[in-house]
């Protein structure tokens, strides 16, 4: 089994209710095992401010899918909670599953960049994994206890536990 981590957000239609419905959804995953998911935050929304404000997660998942294979049942469960993919950069949307990291794996393909590109910048994701993960060595950047001194936390709460 490889360790995975996900990153939850999601900032329309009930965003709590969604992020639930999402964690819901990881546990039915095929040859997979949710470990640990971390507290539901509320967060300001990044890019394009006349959008509401995001409540954001991240999950921690055993699999033995491979990532594209992976990357295919996220998207299935976004479609699922009625995700429209729309051209604005950055904007609102009822569910947004990324692969923050997988294993300690450095991956570059047309569908897939990982560690995620903006990982080590977001609050909204460095807290959230600190949580599960306060000893996490991000491949090709460095430790996680490190990088969360420089990230601002930009008014990130927590709202909520989830239900596992
Ligand atoms: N893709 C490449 N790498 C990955 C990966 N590691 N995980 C590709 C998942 N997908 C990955 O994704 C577009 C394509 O990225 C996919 O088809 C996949 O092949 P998408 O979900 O359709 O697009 P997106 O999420 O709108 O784009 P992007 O640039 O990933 O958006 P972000 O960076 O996720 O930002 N503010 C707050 N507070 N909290 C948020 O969660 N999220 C966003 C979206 C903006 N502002 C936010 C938040
Ligand atoms: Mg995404």
């Amino acid at each position: 089994m490889i360790r995975v981590y996900l990153g939850l957000g999601a900032n329309l239609d009930a965003p709590l209710l969604q992020l639930q419905q999402a964690v819901n959804a990881l546990m039915q995953l095929p040859q997979s095992q949710l470990a640990a998911v971390s507290s539901f935050y509320g967060s300001k929304p990044m890019g394009p401010q006349d959008q509401p404000d995001y409540v954001n997660a991240v999950a921690a998942l055993d699999t033995h899918l491979a990532p594209e294979a992976l990357l295919d049942e996220l998207q299935r469960i976004e479609l699922e909670q009625g995700r429209q993919r729309k051209d604005e950069r950055w904007g609102p949307r009822t569910l947004d599953l990324d692969i923050l990291l997988y294993g300690e794996e450095i991956l570059a393909t047309p569908r897939l960049t990982v560690p995620h590109y903006g990982l080590h910048q977001r609050e909204f994701v460095v807290y959230p994994l600190l949580e599960l993960a306060p000893a996490l060595q991000i491949p090709g950047i460095g430790a996680l206890a490190e990088i969360a001194l420089q990230v601002p936390r930009n008014g990130l709460t927590i709202l909520a536990a989830p239900q596992v």
